[in-house]
């Protein structure tokens, strides 16, 4: 087993019931021209974390542990996009609209693409997500079940959304989750703190976090 020093108390995984979930590290959050950027967000907050997220991604593939990707992504008839959704944002640049990176938040679009620096090797898993959480109306639990993970280790952006929700699905599911916090980001720096403050709230009520050092030490300890 693995322990990380993780708040409010350790993490413990093994590593080959373990993946790790990078969410929506695609061009649409992270490059201006996206719907990030659309949505009136400064997006270079969320491009400072790449590094971080590549050396995490890089641990993981030496661990050979399973990697999983996710992209919020709608299908081109935009069948899977609630009407709630659909009318969210400006007119002109809401999902399903074109705009610098092809039609916004629709599969197969360059914008819609993971970006370059974290690209996904050919057997690892992308999940195509029609909400902001990974499980509403995906594969992934039956996935995570036949391949035996009961803990998930989670990056990725944004912080309070699309993690934010993940996350709590997958507590809700009884998967044990740490949140890498130097790997995640948010548009709104306070979001970003508020989240992680009430993850790990009441005992950790959604899961553990902690620094991605924290959990490169604790796989150092157990080679040692
Ligand atoms: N807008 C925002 O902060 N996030 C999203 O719309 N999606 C994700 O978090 N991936």
């Amino acid at each position: 087993m693995i322990e990380v020093n993780a708040q409010p108390s350790p993490f413990a995984f093994a590593p080959e019931h373990t993946a790790l979930v990078i969410i929506d590290m695609q061009r649409d959050f992270l490059q201006p021209g996206g719907f990030g950027a659309a949505l009136g967000n400064d997006v270079r907050p969320l491009q400072a974390i790449v590094p971080t997220v590549q050396r995490l991604l890089a641990l993981a593939r030496e661990q050979r542990m399973t990697v999983i990707h996710t992209r919020e992504s709608h299908s081109a008839d935009l069948a899977d996009c609630p009407a709630a959704k659909l009318e969210h944002g400006l007119p002109g640049l809401r999902i399903g609209d074109t705009g610098p990176m092809g039609r916004i938040l629709v599969r197969g679009e360059p914008g819609n693409q993971i970006i370059a620096e974290l690209a996904p090797l050919a057997h690892e898993w992308v999940i195509d997500k029609p909400g902001k959480g990974m499980f509403c109306r995906t594969d992934l639990e039956a996935r995570l079940q036949a391949a035996g993970i009961s803990h998930l280790i989670v990056a990725g952006v944004t912080t309070e959304v699309c993690v934010q929700t993940s996350l709590r699905e997958a507590n809700d599911r009884g998967y044990r989750c740490l949140l890498v916090e130097d790997a995640t980001e948010s548009y709104f720096a306070e979001f970003k703190r508020a989240t992680l403050a009430m993850i790990t709230a009441q005992g950790g009520i959604v899961g553990r976090v902690a620094p991605l050092a924290a959990l490169q030490a604790a796989f150092h300890r157990s080679e040692a």
